[in-house]
């Protein structure tokens, strides 16, 4: 049954893989692959979900599965002095936010993040560009904090903020990364913020000090330098509307591979 799922699933994501291949870089003049990975999507999406369950688990490996080098993609630094003052002194004082529609404010330190029970998995990560990479990921769950604070009924996504600032804008308006995820997604089992990799601290450029790892979506799902958190109804009123910087652009805002 599994195996005839799979293929399924793969032989629908098969057309829309070999147009995906190009990507990590804007797609936005080709308006037709946009139009065409749209159509794909809620199909996916939905044949995700009734076959796979909602919390079926991405595959998951082992140890000498692991990639000797984890390849880093998108932002290498954020290479702001708000960042660089963080990284000088290892982190300590980062923190995240948690907030929007939520019945309690939760702000985390890293050591909070830390002591909290953690989760290791390997898995295998998927970029669009057309290359995957299999790494050990650490962090804690989502899904407790998410509980600690409480989601509001009218909670439906959950928003990531990053550090990095995504190049320049005439008005001055610099659109930092973000991503969302649905709160399914976001409480999902191996949906954790990662602050190990390989077993070893997470490294800058993977986006250190914390990151998201969910690990049945597309890699620029998995938001780096995560500093703030935002429960919301809808996000069509935030940047672009799309639910994240590269959707923004015209990929597809559910990235289930
Ligand atoms: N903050 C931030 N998160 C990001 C990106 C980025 O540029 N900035 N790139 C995304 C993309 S396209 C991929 S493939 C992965 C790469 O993660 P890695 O550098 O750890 O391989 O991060 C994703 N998360
Ligand atoms: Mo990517």
């Amino acid at each position: 049954m599994a195996e005839t799922r799979r293929n399924l699933l793969k032989g629908m994501l098969a057309s829309a893989g070999a147009l995906m291949l190009a990507a990590c870089t804007p797609l936005s003049e080709q308006q037709w692959v946009v139009s065409a990975l749209g159509e794909v999507e809620n199909l996916t999406r939905r044949m995700q979900r009734l076959f796979a369950g909602h919390h079926a688990l991405a595959p998951e490996f082992s140890k000498k599965d692991i990639a000797p080098v984890f390849r880093a993609n998108g932002t290498l630094n954020p290479q702001t002095d708000e960042y660089a003052a963080h990284a000088a002194k290892d982190f300590a004082d980062w923190r995240i936010e948690v907030g929007g529609l939520v019945e309690r404010k939760l702000s985390l330190s890293m050591a909070e993040l830390r002591a909290m029970p953690p989760r290791t998995q390997i898995t295998r990560h998927d970029c669009v560009e057309g290359w995957s990479c299999i790494g050990e990921w650490t962090g804690a769950p989502l899904a407790p904090i998410l509980a600690a604070a409480g989601p509001k009924p009218e909670a439906r996504y959950v928003m990531f903020y990053c550090a990095d600032p995504m190049g320049s804008s005439l008005s001055g308006d610099v659109p930092y990364y973000y991503e969302s995820l649905d709160l399914l997604e976001a409480t999902h089992p191996q949906t954790i913020l990662a602050y190990q990799l390989n077993g070893q601290v997470l490294p800058v450029e993977h986006g250190a000090p914390v990151r998201l790892r969910a690990e049945r979506q597309l890699g620029y799902k998995m938001a780096k330098y995560v500093q703030r958190i935002e429960l919301v109804e809808h996000f069509s009123n935030i940047n672009g509307g799309k639910g994240g910087y590269w959707e923004d652009q015209g990929y597809t805002w559910y990235g289930g591979i």
